[in-house]
């Protein structure tokens, strides 16, 4: 057994048991760096770190994911749905969190009673949301600015004013932030994020006609976090790059230091055969044996998140360093590959990362899905254990079903 895979007694605590051979390895060091990495970009000024862990840490996992980005320097968590901001109350954290998303007014009460600020962008909701809500335990609040996203927030400068007077006026809210979303900061022409950048200026100046102070201003995702620090007021919420990779093919090269991914895709060849020509693999019979082959069976499919299109679109997979094809549809639970020659049953088969030097990118698996790295660990699915690694060692094991 390999040194990496020996656990203590108190590690095996917090191993869920789990019975396949595929598997997700998360290098929560990675992660940790990171975030440390972005908090030397931001040692000079004042600017906090919220670390984006909605749609559970982006596939690698909420909690773990959050705990490594505070070791790292982050001080807010960021999710979208209040159920997302609760799973980290009860895993006991206590680091401030904001729901990105909108909530319902009547659910405004259980996010105040675990000390959750949510996002708000209507007058109508701050009034049917009080209504759930008493003095004695207020409601703290963001607002979020549409400044070109379309997507949530108020469009006009004005409508903060009458905002503002309704929160200021209530003991049951508390209004700590104010925010907006960038559509296209990952990209090598900035001049509709300037645009965006100057709108949310406009709200700004509104806050300051009006003589509202707020404590938290904030806009910049990873790709504005990485590329333009000065503009970033006092707090960045930062996703993608936590996770090691770049908002987009076009800045990589612009990053101001070397990101770490954090996500690898494993599993082990369940059964090696000798195939002679003229053998069909997989539903539909669409791959027919040219000469005699040997085919190698995954327990991994489509159930998994390992969409049928990693076949039909040329995906590879990595063997002994390896790199070899896909044949064959893939199946809800299994898929095939062509081997060079025979393996032991068992071997490990990298979907994503590394193996023996080589390496298969999220990048490049995103690349041929035709999708950007987010998508990718988001639709690997809960039916695939996470394995947890820090500095080399395994610490823990999430398996969800
Ligand atoms: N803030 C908000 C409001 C977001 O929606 C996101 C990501 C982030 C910050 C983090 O962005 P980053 O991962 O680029 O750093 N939201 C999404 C989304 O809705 N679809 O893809 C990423």
């Amino acid at each position: 057994m390999n040194d990496k895979w020996r656990v203590t007694k108190m590690q095996a605590e917090q191993m869920d048991p789990y019975y396949r051979d595929t598997w997700v390895e998360v290098n929560l060091s990675a992660i940790e760096q990171n975030v440390r990495s972005l908090s030397h970009v931001y040692k000079d000024q004042n600017t906090a770190i919220m670390a984006v862990v909605k749609a559970d840490g982006y596939g690698h996992g909420a909690v773990p994911v959050a705990k490594s980005a505070i070791d790292g320097g982050a001080t807010f968590l960021g999710v979208a749905i209040l159920d997302e901001a609760l799973e980290l109350r009860e895993a006991g954290m206590t680091t401030p969190v904001l729901v990105l998303g909108r909530i319902r007014p009547m659910d405004a009460r259980i996010a105040a009673k675990h000390h959750i600020a949510v996002t708000v962008f209507s007058k109508e909701w701050l009034v049917s949301a009080k209504e759930y809500l008493d003095s004695s335990n207020p409601l703290t609040i963001h607002v979020k600015c549409d400044t070109g996203m379309g997507r949530l927030g108020i469009t006009d400068p004005k409508e903060i004013k009458e905002m503002v007077q309704i929160i200021h006026g209530s003991d049951a809210f508390y209004l700590e932030g104010m925010f907006t979303h960038f559509a296209t900061a990952d990209e090598l022409d900035i001049s509709y994020y300037q645009e965006q950048f100057q709108q949310f200026q406009q709200f700004i100046n509104q806050l300051e006609e009006e003589n509202i102070s707020i404590p938290l201003i904030h806009c910049a995702n990873s790709a504005a976090a990485l590329r333009f620090p000065k503009r970033a007021f006092n707090m960045v919420r930062f996703g993608i790059s936590m996770y090691g990779l770049s908002p987009s093919p076009e800045i990589k090269h612009q990053l101001p230091f070397p990101l770490e991914p954090a996500f690898q895709l494993k599993t082990r060849l369940a059964q090696v055969k000798k195939l002679e020509a003229g053998k069909a693999i997989s539903y539909g019979a669409t791959y027919v044996t040219e000469r005699e082959e040997w085919i190698g069976t995954l327990p991994i499919g489509y159930a998994d998140g390992w969409i049928r299109a990693h076949s039909t679109n040329g995906g590879t997979v990595l063997v002994d360093g390896e790199e070899l094809p896909f044949v064959g549809r893939i199946c809800m639970d299994q898929c095939m590959v062509r081997l060079n020659s025979s393996k032991e049953e068992g071997t490990i088969v990298t979907l994503i990362g590394h193996d023996h030097g080589q390496e298969l990118s999220m990048d490049s698996v995103a690349r041929r899905l035709d999708t950007i790295n987010y998508e990718i660990p988001c639709i690997i699915s809960k039916r695939v254990p996470r394995l947890y690694f820090k500095d080399g060692n395994l610490i823990s094991v999430k398996n969800q079903i």
